[in-house]
């Protein structure tokens, strides 16, 4: 009998995910560049389920049933095209080749279409969850044809995480869809990070309120409609000692966030396909300050921090019980916040459906985002409420009722958070651009008026008139009389 699946590239990613297969009773074939990284995980973990031990990428094609299903979970980039070309050729029309690796969604277009016209089928697959969720159910977001999810979806379906008994994986779109949907959680995983990391700051530099006691307030939020994972492993950093220090451990982390890139390539998709993602790209820009080390030591000894930070929740609210109050006031900001970072994620998917042409469902997105990866959270059954009545999606997420509610709920608090950290000199970048995309939104007149008659003035660029139909012109150099063009 042959195996119903081959992984190649077996490092921690493809191991968990070769061990998940395993567990839940699929025949494995293992495969990687490096051979010792396979005898390493059959001899950890050989008894797990029933694996085939293979040494090259021919005698993994040889042990697998047809259509063949080979996963690739190498580093995203070259080394995918360096297996698929090694692949292609020892495969057959109908086999299917996986890339569950976190691939540019642009590249996963590219080899779809290339191996379709071979008569392979190339899927690409959004997978979030870390290691642990590769081991023990990810979230997945497979694209690729829906004739390869017939014979892929039922096994991807069994090892992925579970939602009140819903598997969190669904094919969602052709070709890079699926690596579209896994950028864009990335995206707002960014923005989810930077909120909290906002009103943690906030809590520390306004309210005094030290990371063991804020451990506390977050473990509190998470009974609320915040709930969600990153929350609850917040207090979890929160609370942890440093051994050496004996400080709190955040305090003695270097205060420069990483990144891989998926962050940065939902900020330059939003730009592409014209959706304005501004909370998910400042989350980005963020983690750029942060790691800029070097000019922000020069600029704190030109303009020294902490000068007017040095106060009070008090000062700014002038009550008794006002470190509560501020401390609610930022609970709500970042609710606020959060929500506008779906809304945009929402909406350049629904942008990023209009220019590829997959019929990307919302409701079913924000299903797979509920168990299993990172930004799981209680809010993504009120994103499905809202996509749930056919015909009648709202044009953002913003104007579905319950976050119509919510965000009127939160406005003043978020208000006067923002204009806390701005008056005290705390950088909120992400709560005042969530707040400054929600008023731009909403506003009667926005001054893009006055752009247009500049780009007219400067460049001749025309404008449209709110009185009547047209393009036209005012000869700014001449005598200063409109034209229609
Ligand atoms: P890495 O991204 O570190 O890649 C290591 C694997 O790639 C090894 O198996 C290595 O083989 C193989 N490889 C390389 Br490098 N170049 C190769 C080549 N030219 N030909 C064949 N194999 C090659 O592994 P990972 O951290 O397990 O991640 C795998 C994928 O999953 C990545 O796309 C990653 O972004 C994504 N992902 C990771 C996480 C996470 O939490 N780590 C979460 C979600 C998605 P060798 O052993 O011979 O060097």
């Amino acid at each position: 009998m042959g195996a119903d699946i081959g992984v190649t590239g077996l490092a921690v990613m493809g191991a968990n995910l070769a061990r998940n297969l395993a567990r839940n009773g699929f025949r494995v074939a293992l495969h990687n560049r490096t051979v010792a990284k396979t005898d390493a995980l059959i001899n950890s973990y050989g008894s797990e389920g029933e694996f085939v031990r293979t040494e090259t990428l021919a005698e993994l094609v040889e042990s697998l049933e047809r259509p063949r299903r080979v996963l690739i979970m190498v580093k995203a980039g070259g080394p995918v095209d360096a297996v698929i070309d090694e692949l292609t050729p020892l495969l057959d029309a109908g086999d299917i080749i996986i890339d569950a690796g976190n691939s540019f969604y642009e590249e996963t277009r590219r080899r779809e279409a290339d191996l379709r016209q071979k008569g392979l089928h190339f899927v690409g697959v959004g997978v979030s969850g870390g290691e642990e969720g590769a081991l023990n159910g990810p979230s997945i977001m497979p694209g690729g044809s829906q004739e390869s999810y017939q014979s892929l979806g039922p096994m991807l379906e069994k090892i992925a995480a579970s939602y009140n008994g819903e598997p969190c994986c669904a094919w969602v779109g052709t070709d890079g869809a699926g690596h579209y949907v896994k950028m864009v959680h990335n995206g707002i995983e960014y923005a989810d990070m930077q909120v909290i990391g906002e009103a943690y700051d906030l809590m520390r530099s306004l309210a005094g309120i030290e990371p063991a006691q804020q451990a506390k307030v977050f473990r509190e939020w998470n009974t609320t409609d915040l709930a969600s994972y990153l929350i609850e492993i917040t207090s979890e950093v929160l609370e942890q000692e440093d051994e050496l220090t004996g400080r709190p451990l955040v305090d003695v982390i270097v205060d420069a966030a990483g990144q891989k890139g998926t962050g940065r390539w939902t900020a330059i998709s939003g730009l592409e396909v014209g959706s304005a993602v501004t909370t998910i790209a400042e989350s980005v820009f963020a983690r750029s300050i942060s790691s800029q080390r070097e000019l922000r030591k020069i600029t704190r000894d030109v303009f020294p921090a902490g000068v007017n930070q040095a106060v009070s929740a008090q000062e700014f609210y002038g009550t008794k019980e006002s470190q509560q109050d501020f401390v609610e006031d930022i609970r709500k900001a970042l609710y606020a916040s959060k929500l506008v970072s779906y809304a945009q994620g929402f909406d350049m998917l629904t942008a990023a459906g209009a220019e590829y042409g997959w019929s990307l469902d919302m409701r079913t997105i924000a299903s797979l985002w509920r168990a299993g990866c990172i930004i799981r959270a209680d809010l993504l059954d009120t994103i499905m409420r809202a996509y749930e009545t056919e015909g009648e999606t709202p044009a953002n997420l913003l104007l579905a009722p319950e976050f119509t509610e919510a965000i009127s709920e939160c406005l003043p608090a978020w208000r006067r958070v923002v204009a806390a950290a701005a008056t005290y000199g705390v950088p909120a970048p992400v709560f005042s651009s969530s707040l400054a995309y929600y008023d731009s939104l909403r506003a009667d007149r926005l001054p893009a008026a006055l752009t247009q008659g500049l780009r007219d003035y400067f460049g001749a660029h025309t404008y449209q008139r709110i009185d009547k139909p047209g393009t036209f012109h005012t000869r700014w150099s001449e005598d200063r009389t409109e034209t229609e063009v």
